[in-house]
């Protein structure tokens, strides 16, 4: 079975904590805080990678994790920033959030999309020095890498898709039309690896066709029947629908044909009616006249567009190639996903509802929403601190802490950021 879908877990790196140090020299009784800054923890990347065509590379590998942020050190030493973890994926991948079934990326153009992001590191306590407070014994922790549960799931991107029974010259036509080299084969072989080609037609006249493994093919080696394949030609505009007209095989291409298309209509009606070109192949063996005659019959009952060549010889492929390209032109664009998925950010939460308790005379504020409200606060930024202590005021914090006793200089406990209450 072609791979093409799989659950994994992923997990960005944790920023690195920051240092409490204090500068030590000879002769110089007390030093300021030197404590330096974690380092960024890696992040998530998915990369899309036009040479992959399946998600074979996740076959035997199911979690990720990217490199945490080193820890910050004496002397404002910033802790080394965690590498990101770059995860390559073919183009036309969707990124589903595995809970819900929601869609969060859909990889159809090449670029990167950042999945999960590094946790930010930790400040130092070279930071906290302040009038009021010189020798500041806390820094702060790192963030913690966001994770994910994903699902990726494969739908190639192509303009063509090639349809039709084994055998039939699907993997000739392809490779006689575009640079792609598939395995070509007299019995039911296949690496049930799909193909994709770029056909020119001339500096600036291409379209995409992918060849892909077709039902029946992995059936004789017992890999299973069914319409599974069908997915990666949803998306492709126009169908090439290749049938054997040399009745070389004891098949008849009518039947072959219906065969295939009650195959797409079973898996979509959608897709059965999508644009449809009949390559009639091997043409250039095709001499049973009955055969012909009533192929002739059919496609003209039925009104089907139909090209006779040969992708052997390459007798009246490019007239194919060239209807496929004039037909795209009317027809509408590749189908991208849109994105479903919203990622839950921050906002002013409903409720406010946190706890203060005295531990050894430091007032300790907890919550939940309190403690989101921290992983998107940088304490670097004066701007993102002020923001900070609205939502303090705001939210009642303040108040309750004076209501509990807190006076100017107590010092205050927030998820092991620390600071002294000034009122
Ligand atoms: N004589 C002749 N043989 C062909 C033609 N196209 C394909 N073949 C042969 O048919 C067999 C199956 O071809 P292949 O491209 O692997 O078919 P696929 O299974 O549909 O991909 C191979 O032996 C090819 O050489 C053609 O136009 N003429
Ligand atoms: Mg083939």
């Amino acid at each position: 079975m072609l791979f093409d879908n799989v659950r994994i877990e992923l997990q960005a790196g944790n920023g690195g904590n920051g240092c409490i140090s204090f500068h030590r020299e000879k002769y110089v009784s007390h030093g300021g805080p030197d404590g330096g800054d974690g380092g960024k923890g890696g992040s998530i990347i998915f990369r899309v990678d036009e040479g992959m065509n399946t998600l074979t590379f996740y076959k035997y590998k199911r979690k990720f994790k990217a490199e945490n942020g080193g820890n910050g050190a004496k002397m404002k030493f910033h802790g080394k920033n965690g590498s990101d973890l770059i995860l390559p994926v073919p183009l036309g991948t969707i990124i589903k959030d595995a809970e819900s079934g929601l869609v969060i990326k859909d990889m159809s153009e090449p670029g990167d999309f950042v999945i999960c992001k590094g946790g930010k590191g930790g400040w130092g306590n070279k930071h906290f020095a302040t009038p009021t407070r010189q020798i500041p014994r806390f820094a702060k922790s790192g963030i913690l890498g966001e994770e994910k549960e994903v699902i990726l799931e494969l739908k190639l991107i192509a303009d063509v898709g090639f349809v039709g029974l084994p055998n039939v010259g699907k993997s000739s036509l392809l490779s006689r039309i575009s640079a792609a080299r598939p395995k070509i084969a007299d019995y039911h072989f296949t690496t049930l690896e799909p193909s994709i080609g770029v056909v020119e037609l001339s500096d600036d006249c291409a379209f995409v066709a992918a060849d892909i493994p077709g039902l029946i093919e992995g059936a004789s080696e017992g890999l299973g029947l069914g319409h599974e394949f069908l997915k990666h030609v949803d998306r492709c505009r126009l169908l090439i629908h290749v049938v054997d007209v040399s009745g070389r095989e004891g098949r008849n291409p009518i039947d072959d044909i219906e065969l295939i298309n009650n195959e797409l209509a079973q898996y979509s009606p959608e897709l059965a009616s999508r644009k449809q070109i009949i390559a009639a192949n091997k043409k250039d063996i095709a001499d049973d006249e009955e055969i012909l005659a009533s192929f002739a019959e059919y496609v003209e009952k039925n009104e089907l567009q139909v090209v006779y060549i040969s992708a052997v010889t390459g007798e009246n492929v490019k007239e194919l190639v060239n209807l496929a390209y004039r037909e795209l032109e009317s027809l509408p664009p590749i189908r991208v996903y849109e994105t479903e998925y919203v990622e839950e950010t921050f906002e002013a939460p409903d409720s406010h509802e946190f706890t203060i308790s005295n531990v050894n005379g430091v007032y300790v504020v907890e919550g939940d929403w309190l403690y989101r409200v921290m992983g998107n606060i940088n304490f670097s930024d004066r701007e993102s601190l002020m923001y900070f202590q609205r939502v303090l005021r705001n939210s009642g914090v303040i108040k309750a802490l004076e209501e509990k006793g807190a006076t100017d200089g107590d010092t205050v406990s927030i998820y092991d950021f620390e600071f002294d209450f000034v009122i």
